[in-house]
This record gives C-alpha cells, sequence and structure tokens, in this order.
C-alpha cells in the first residue's frame, strides 16, 4: 500500500518449547486439496483431446490462449525458429545459456547407468540392459512461471539418457514468445516445439493427435489443470513428480555472513506465496542478525509482496542446541533444499539421510544450483525426499532383464520350476520347463 512493506517475521519456535513436535508438524501443513472442479474440467479437455485430436487441441489453445489458429502448424516451432531465438539473445545471455547447458550436461553424465551381465554357476547369463525412452514430454508453463533454466533441468537429463525425440510444449498466450524459453530448448536439445499449454497439451502428448505422436513420459512442472491432466494420463504415459510449492531449509551455525542466508531465505520464498524457508540455528544471536538483514533488504525485492506472505505464513526460525540435532529436524522435515551452512559441512552430511538437495558451505547459495552448478533444480518437495530422489538420466532410461539358460540350467533351474508350477495348477509351465529337462 504505501511503498513501505512491513516485514512481518517469522515464526519463531525453539527444541526446548514444550510443545515443539506439534509446532514442527504445523510447519508441514499446506493447502493440497484437489479440486473436483478442476479435476472434472481437466476430465471433459482430457476426453475431448483423445476423441478429436488436432481440432481439440486448436480449439482449446483458441480459447484459453487467446490465439486465433486454423492448424496445427501454426502452432509448430521449428529448430530454425529456437536457433533464431537463441540468436537474438544478448551475447552475455548466450554463454551463460551455453555454460550453465554444458555443466549441467557434464554433471548428468556421471548419472548414466550401464548396462551388465553375469554368468551363474550353472553357465547361465543374467543381466540388465539399459535402454533410453523414445520420446518425451516436457512440459514447460507460460507467461512469469516460464523458467528457461527449468527447461535445461527438464531436457537435459533426457538429452544425456539418449531420449531421440524431447518434445516440448509451452503455452504462448497472446502468441507472444519467450525467446531464453525456446532458446533453453535449443542448448538443451529439445527436438520439437509446440506452443500449446494447458491439460490439452498434456492429453495430445500422452494419447498422441493427427500432428502430435504419442510420447512415452511427460515430465515438468505446471499449474493445477496440467498437475490433474498429468495424474489423469499416468500409466498411459510415464509421469514425473508432481511438484510441490518450493522449499528451502538452512541450518547455519552462524559462521556465514547475516546477510547472505537472509538472502538465501528469500530466494526462495520470492517463487510461491506458499513456499517455505527455514533457518535452524544453534546461536540465538546470529537469527536476530539474519531476521535484521531480512527486515532491512526486504524493501529492495521486487517480488516482496510474495516474500512477505510466504514467511509470514509458512517461514520459520528454529533454536536448536546443537547441530546433530539441527540434523535430526531437518530429517523429519525432508526439504527440497538444504543449506549446510556451517564451518565444516563435510562432518554433518553425512548425518542428513532425507533431503533433495544438500548445498554445503558458505559459498554454496542455494540459487546457483537453480541455474548453473550441475546438478538438477527437479527435486522432490514435501517431504517426499524421504523416498525420492532429484530429477535425473534415471528417469528417462530404462531396464530389461536379460535371461540366457544354458543346457545344464535348464536341467537344474527346471526341476524347481516345475515343482513350483505344479504347486500352483499351472500344468503348461511345469510342461514347458520339463521338456528342456528331457
Ligand atoms: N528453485 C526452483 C527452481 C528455479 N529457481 C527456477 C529459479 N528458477 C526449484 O525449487
Ligand atoms: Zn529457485
Amino acid at each position: 500500500g504505501l511503498g513501505c512493506p512491513k516485514y512481518k517475521g517469522m515464526k519463531y519456535i525453539s527444541t526446548q518449547d514444550a510443545d515443539f513436535k506439534t509446532q514442527l508438524a504445523a510447519l508441514q501443513a499446506f493447502e493440497t486439496a484437489q479440486d473436483p472442479q478442476v479435476d472434472a474440467a481437466v476430465a471433459a479437455i482430457c476426453a475431448d483431446v483423445q476423441q478429436r485430436g488436432d481440432d481439440a487441441v486448436i480449439e482449446y489453445t483458441n480459447r484459453f490462449d487467446h490465439t486465433q489458429a486454423q492448424s496445427m502448424a501454426e502452432l509448430t516451432l521449428s529448430q530454425a525458429d529456437l536457433v533464431a531465438a537463441f540468436a537474438r539473445l544478448p551475447k552475455n545471455v548466450q554463454t551463460a545459456l551455453q555454460t550453465a547447458a554444458r555443466r549441467i550436461e557434464s554433471y548428468h553424465q556421471h548419472q548414466k547407468q550401464q548396462s551388465w551381465q553375469y554368468e551363474d554357476e550353472n553357465g547361465t547369463l543374467l543381466g540388465q540392459q539399459i535402454t533410453a525412452l523414445d520420446r518425451v514430454g516436457i512440459y514447460v508453463p507460460g507467461g512469469k512461471a516460464a523458467y528457461p533454466s527449468s527447461v535445461m533441468m527438464n531436457a537435459m537429463p533426457a538429452h544425456v539418457a539418449g531420449v531421440a525425440e524431447i518434445v516440448m510444449v509451452v503455452p504462448m498466450p497472446y502468441g507472444e514468445r519467450n525467446d531464453i524459453v525456446l532458446a533453453a530448448a535449443y542448448v538443451a536439445g529439445v527436438t520439437q516445439v509446440f506452443t500449446i499449454g494447458g491439460a490439452q497439451a498434456v492429453a495430445a502428448l500422452a494419447y498422441g493427435t493427427q500432428s502430435i505422436a504419442q510420447v512415452d513420459k511427460i515430465t515438468g512442472p505446471g499449474n493445477a489443470y496440467v498437475a490433474a491432466a498429468k495424474r489423469r494420463v499416468f500409466g498411459v504415459v510415464g509421469i514425473d513428480m508432481v511438484a510441490g510449492p518450493s522449499e528451502i531449509l538452512v541450518i547455519a551455525d552462524g559462521t556465514t555472513p547475516a546477510k547472505w542466508v537472509a538472502m538465501d531465505l528469500f530466494s526462495q520464498a520470492e517463487h510461491d506465496e506458499i513456499a517455505q524457508a527455514i533457518l535452524i540455528t544453534t546461536n540465538a544471536d546470529y537469527a536476530s542478525e539474519v531476521e535484521a538483514q531480512m527486515q532491512a533488504l526486504l524493501a529492495q525485492m521486487p517480488r516482496k509482496d510474495i516474500i512477505e506472505v510466504s514467511l509470514a505464513s509458512r517461514g520459520a526460525i528454529i533454536q536448536v542446541r546443537n547441530l546433530d540435532e539441527a540434523c535430526e529436524i531437518a530429517n523429519y522435515l525432508a526439504p527440497e533444499h538444504l543449506e549446510l551452512s556451517v564451518a565444516n559441512p563435510q562432518n554433518w552430511v553425512p548425518k542428513i539421510r532425507h533431503a533433495g538437495a544438500i548445498f554445503m558451505g558458505q559459498y554454496t547459495s542455494e540459487s546457483l544450483g537453480d541455474y548453473c552448478a550441475g546438478p538438477n533444480h527437479v527435486l522432490p518437495t514435501s517431504r517426499t525426499a524421504r523416498f525420492a530422489s532429484p530429477l535425473g538420466v534415471y528417469d528417462f532410461q530404462k531396464r530389461s532383464s536379460l535371461i540366457q539358460v544354458s543346457a545344464q540350467g535348464a536341467r537344474e533351474l527346471g526341476q524347481i520350476a516345475s515343482i513350483l508350477a505344479h504347486g500352483e495348477g499351472l500344468t503348461a509351465h511345469a510342461r514347458a520347463a520339463e521338456l528342456r529337462m528331457e
């Protein structure tokens, strides 16, 4: 209102509080309710696209994205369009994109799984063959939420896995194109682009249309409609995780300049009003310093309104007695991003079991990981780091089991299989094994 945002502060809790556990549990709560109206709308769109293909996609695109396309060709970009978008960018942006792409690529090269085989004692060959998916779809949101960095983070692991066709869909409301997004697609190896979005784009990728060949998996963030559509088509195609709001947890021992930590908390809070930023510290004076810095810095932030709501509603400062306690809380919260902003992070990292990405030491701002350090920024949120991992090359590879039984193996394994098959009353199974023993 008056141009001077009031810093409302974060919740302050301590492991010494009698109701600490309740307070900690309350931090995780956020509105996840799936809207039945969204679901119903998405169901109708998916069914329509499945039935009418291109015509339905064009109609929904014109209606929701305010375009006047007559054919899918008008909603299709060529490789030349991507190259042209890249060429229009300032030199420093081109170089930054290329350098980031190269770093992300080399990191992901390390994730490639290899096929393997071994021979057992009766001469049977056993193994696992790794293959890349043939064709994947990458959803990129339109408008303000279109992050070129996310284009690279989704496309690059597919590219490194060896996926032959990487199809990007990105809505272009009013036909406005985002050059950095298209340039990021270019440097990350995207092979085809359709300027469509929403549930209709997800359905088109999942079922295929006259102009869009069906994909095998769809990844990438999107709004409630996109998330609902991905859930709906799961099973027809693979999907990645359905991501929640961004989270950062900073464990600080007071050795990192308070201003740096304050800005790191802001950096994730600025994503969303329901993003979560938490500071855990052993040092109460330091906590006050970080708060004073946040208070001083907030007014300069263009997204101060978002930051303020995020910090006031979901943020917290947690006072702990020691770093062991801090690590326990981190494991319980299983944050998307964890900064170990402490003097000897290597001593503490073995104690962390649940976190999407761990940023070690005072120079490692989480934001470097968002853009160019190398690891993926698509990470498990909402405590799913207890069982899930960053998006990676392995999400675009699959495994086939290999079995080649020798004559001796057929006799030895046949005996076992025959007994178990008869036990299940499956005579053909038993006979198939027995025939090879004779
Ligand atoms: N921190 C976000 C990714 C991102 N940040 C994109 C900036 N641009 C993922 O949680
Ligand atoms: Zn970010």
